[in-house]
This record gives structure tokens, sequence and C-alpha cells, in this order.
């Protein structure tokens, strides 16, 4: 057994390690320099408290971009000279994000160990490569993101560092086979265990739904179907699940080989990134020849976001959400008992609240970012929840799932089309959409990003739009004067949440402009890029009148 013995190296703070909404993503440029990721990590092993990190288990892996290779070799020499116990990786370094949340909470080793954390190698949807974007985060043992209190720990730790451990003479491990390997250190042995990134999930995945309905619509030849991974972790799930156990042909799967950098895309499942998918889903701006597939989705580069298309049609992340909801107990086994109650973030369309009010289900409205829902779903009070940046999920982990969003949407479809196989027309994904705006009534919603614009102006911009809410007349003054059409501003506030598990508080959570018919404004400053600052819009507005639910949302929002 190879030996190592622990070296403490010192160091010097790094300003501006503060975790973001999901962690901390800067240019690959930065984290390259050195101690910059070591820094964090220690940082991050101090603010855990050597009781939750001596004789550990810990995951590391993440969506395969530029850098992660290394990144993972560091973090097993520093988690070995922390005294770490062993370091799970998935096999090449790849996991989902939501991957990593089942792993932690379902994963058995060899030897009976159980992970009670993860270090999370992801800048999501932020392109990769050497002059793109890398990113780091901790999971908890529930499988989901670090609460602020520990972010909060991690970034005060980082400003006054003065050493990190690591291991000197352990070599690098051949994360690229499946196998356990075995060291030994000043405190006893330490292990690397290579595993497969996909079979855990796929338990998972078919302990929740009807694999054999999804098989029976996916093979037939009325459906048809296309998922696009733009290059990111997603493809290693998806070739097993869709293609190997539910019979999708493999011509379905577009860019599903894990890349470095992407392909050079932006993996960003949305209708300005997903653009190969867009086209030939019939979304784009020219003709497609061929008839689009009737089922369509994408996934983001760490696999935890989804976006859903119908044939020439887009399904908002909001309705996704809510339709989700309202066809849960029917069409999914995992909900056939009932759901506990359903959660969104403050951001996302009031959809889920209409639908939580007819069925009578508990709901919640928390701040942007998913360590808000873990909490709700550890005291057993949320089954369903969702954001309007294309993350959707539930109960079965603490993070969004990109793949588990697709598999409810495939449940849905089977559900609705069991007896329609055969001869009749097929129950689209617009069918079931229409069918729930007749029902509950249609939130138009759309979101704007300003995108690296100067850091300094966007924050003076929304101290502006505070200052503005201590006057509603001067406020509605500006409105009427702009558009006659658009009601009162009744409500104007900075979103603030107290969890109700825990009693904790978040202030700033995003300034909110509440019109008298229910339509909302709100502005938030992005917590996931990596320079500037980016400045989002969202822009909501309810319609209950059946004959007015099928207006193009650009139209109908054009006023607000
Ligand atoms: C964005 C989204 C937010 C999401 C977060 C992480 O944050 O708005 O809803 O939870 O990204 O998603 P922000 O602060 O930039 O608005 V991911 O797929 O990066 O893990
Ligand atoms: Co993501």
């Amino acid at each position: 057994m190879v030996m190592f013995k622990v070296a403490p190296v010192e160091t010097t703070p790094f300003d501006g390690q503060k975790p973001g909404t999901s962690g901390l993503r800067k240019k690959v440029k930065v984290f390259k320099q050195p101690n910059y990721l070591e820094n964090f990590v220690q940082s991050t092993f101090n603010a855990l408290g050597a009781d939750k990190v001596r004789g550990a288990t810990l995951v590391v892996s993440g969506d395969g971009r530029y850098y992660s290779k290394d990144a993972i070799q560091i973090i097993i020499k520093m988690a070995a000279a922390n005294a770490v116990r062993r370091i799970w990786v998935g096999q090449n370094g790849l996991l989902s994000t939501p991957a990593v949340s089942a792993v932690i909470r379902e994963r058995v080793g060899h030897d009976g160990s159980k992970a009670t954390g993860a270090f999370i190698l992801t800048a999501s949807h932020n392109p990769g490569g050497p002059h793109e974007d890398f990113g780091i985060k901790y999971n908890m043992e529930n499988g989901g993101p670090a609460p602020e209190a520990i972010t909060d720990k991690i970034f005060e730790n980082t400003k006054t560092i003065k050493e990190y451990l690591i291991a000197e003479g352990l070599p690098d491990v051949d994360i690229s086979t499946i196998g356990l390997t075995s060291f030994a250190g000043p405190e006893g042995q330490f292990d690397v265990d290579v595993f497969d990134s996909a079979s855990d999930y796929v338990k998972l995945m078919k302990s929740i739904f009807d694999f054999q309905s999804i098989q029976k619509l996916l093979t037939s030849p009325k459906f048809t179907f296309c998922y696009d991974a733009l290059h990111g972790v997603a493809g290693a799930y998806a070739k097993r699940i869709f293609v190997e156990e539910l019979g999708a042909k493999e011509s379905s799967l577009l860019n599903c080989v894990p890349k470095e950098d992407f392909g050079g895309g932006h993996p960003d499942p949305n209708l300005t990134y997903a653009k190969e998918l867009v086209a030939r889903m019939g979304l784009g701006k020219t003709k497609s020849e061929q008839e689009p597939p009737e089922f369509g989705a994408a996934a983001d580069g760490d696999a935890d976001r989804n976006m859903i298309l119908g044939k020439r049609f887009f399904v908002t992340p909001s309705d996704s959400v809510a339709i989700i909801a309202a066809n849960a107990v029917q069409a999914i086994p995992y909900f056939s008992g009932g759901l506990k109650g359903v959660a969104r973030s403050m951001p996302t369309s009031a959809a889920l609240d209409v639908v939580a009010k007819h069925l009578n289900l508990k709901f919640f409205e928390v701040p942007t970012g998913w360590k808000f829902f873990g909490n709700l779903m550890d005291a057993g009070m949320c089954s369903v929840c969702g954001e309007e940046s294309f993350g959707t999920g539930s109960d079965h982990i603490r993070e969004k799932d990109g793949i588990w969003a697709v598999l409810a949407w495939l449940s849905i479809l089977a559900y609705k089309n069991k007896d329609n196989l055969g001869e009749e027309k097929l129950v689209t994904v617009e069918d079931i959409v229409h069918q729930h705006w007749a029902t509950y009534g249609r939130h138009y919603y759309t979101r704007y990003d300003y995108e690296n614009v100067d850091s300094g102006g966007a924050k003076e911009l929304m101290a502006h739009l505070v200052k503005l809410q201590s006057s509603l007349d001067e406020v509605n003054k500006i409105i009427k004067g702009t558009r006659s059409d658009i009601s009162n501003v009744v409500n104007a506030d900075e979103f603030e949440y107290k969890d109700p598990v825990d009693g904790s508080i978040s202030k700033h959570q995003g300034i909110r402009y509440l019109f008298e018919d229910g339509s909302r404004l709100v502005f938030r400053l992005s917590g996931t890029g990596s320079e500037g600052a980016t400045i989002r819009l969202y822009i909501e507005q309810y319609e209950k009148d059946p004959s007015k639910t099928g207006r193009d949302s650009q139209e109908a929002l054009a006023p607000l």
C-alpha cells in the first residue's frame, strides 16, 4: 500500500470566494491560480468541523467540464490529509448534480459505508473550457446544497485562511477505471472508490416511475422523442435510461457525448441556447422539412435543469411544475399516496399556487436557489417543487433533477394515452397544457436577462428600485405616464423569507412590484454569474378567462 504524509502549506486569502446561488463560480483561469481551489476546499473542511470530516466518506465528481480532472486529484489529496476515510468518484469524474444527491442518499459502499457529503464540480449552465467557467459547491448529508449558515462560514474562513493540508506522496488516482485503491496515511487507511456514474441513479428512477408504461409509449410508432444533453453530463444517463432501459431509438439522442467544453456551446436548456433541439421541434425561425417529434427535452451541463417541448410547442418551467403536481398522483407511482405539499421559488409564476389551492395542498414560496426546498422536504412538508429557471424536482433527492422531469412528463403522456396508442389521435404535450389552462387559468410569463452589465451600475439600479417602493403614488404616476392600460401597483417590497422549519431568515431576495390584477414585476441580481452582474426581470400576468388563454405570451405581456 502506498504511504503518504500530511503536509501543511502556507497560503494567503483570495478576495471574492463567496459562494453564490449555487456554489463558487469563476473563470477557469481564476481557479487555476496556485492555492485558489485549495483555499476554498480547506475553508469548507474547516467550516464543516473535524467531526464531520475525519473518518468521513465524501463524494467528489461533477459535470466533466474543463479542469474537473485536475480539481478531483487536488481534492482527493486534501481529503486524505484532512483524515477523510474514503472518497467516492464517479467514473471519469462524471456525476450529474442529481446523481450526486442520489449517491449521498442511496449508495452503500462495499464495506457498508455511506457518504455524508460531496464536492460537486460544476458551473451548471455556464460554458466550459480553458477560457470559460469552473465551479465548486458542497452538498450535505441530506444530499442537498449546503445551507447559508455553512456557506457564510466557508466565506468567512476564506478571508482568514493561513494554511491548508495536502497529502505528500499520494499519487494521482486513475479515475477512468472502476475499482478501489487504498493508501496508508498517518491516521490509517484512505480509500478512493471509483464507481459507475449511472447505476445508483438508474435504480432510483426505476423505483419512482413505471418504466413499463413509459416504454410502451416510447416504443409506440405513434410517439416520437428527442433528447438533447447539450454535451453535458446528462448524456451519460440519457443513453442508459432512454435507450437501454426504455427502448427509445439511439437517433433520439442529440449531443449526448459529455465534453469538457460542451462542444463550444452554452449548456443552458432554453429557447436561446438549445438551438438544435428547438429547430428539430419545429420552433426555430426556419421551418423544418421533417415532421417534428411529439416530445423533446434538454438538460444543462450538470443535468439538474430541464426544458420540455412538444411539437412546435414550448412549456414554460412554471407551467411544467404545476402540471406535474396536478397529475403526479395518477401518473407517477412514487406519488400514489398523495403529495405532502408543493413549493416554488418566488419569481416562479403562480401557476403552482392555483393547483395547490384546487387540490388543497400545503404550499410554500421560497427564495431562488434549490437549498431552500431541502428543509421543507426533510420535514416532510413538500413533495414537488420547481423554479422558473428550468428547474423541477421532488423529494426523491435534494437537488432539482433534469432527467426526473423528463420521466415525469413521459409518465403523464403515458397515463393520458394509456388506452390511446392504437388508432386514435395522441394526447399531445400541447393538449395537456391547454387542458391545464382551461382548468386553472394561464399565467403568462417571461424573463429578461441583462447579462454581464457593470456591477456598480446594477447595484445602483436595484437601490433605485427599492427607493421607489416608498411611494406607490409616484410609481403609479411613472407607469401611467408610460402605459395607461396597466393596472395599479398595490404593493411593493423586497422578498424576505422565514424558513418555517428552522426559523432562519433570508433578506433581500428580490424586488417585487405587485399589481391590482395579480400581475407582477420582479427584479433580481443573479448569483451564479462569474463576471460583472446580471439583472433578471420577471414578468407575469394571470388570465382566468378560458377564451383568452391562447394568446402569444410576448403579445399578452407587451403592456407590462
Ligand atoms: C439561477 C436561477 C436559479 C437557480 C440557479 C442555479 O440563479 O435563477 O433559479 O437555482 O441559477 O441553477 P441566479 O442567482 O443566477 O438567478 V444551476 O442549474 O446553476 O445549479
Ligand atoms: Co445546473
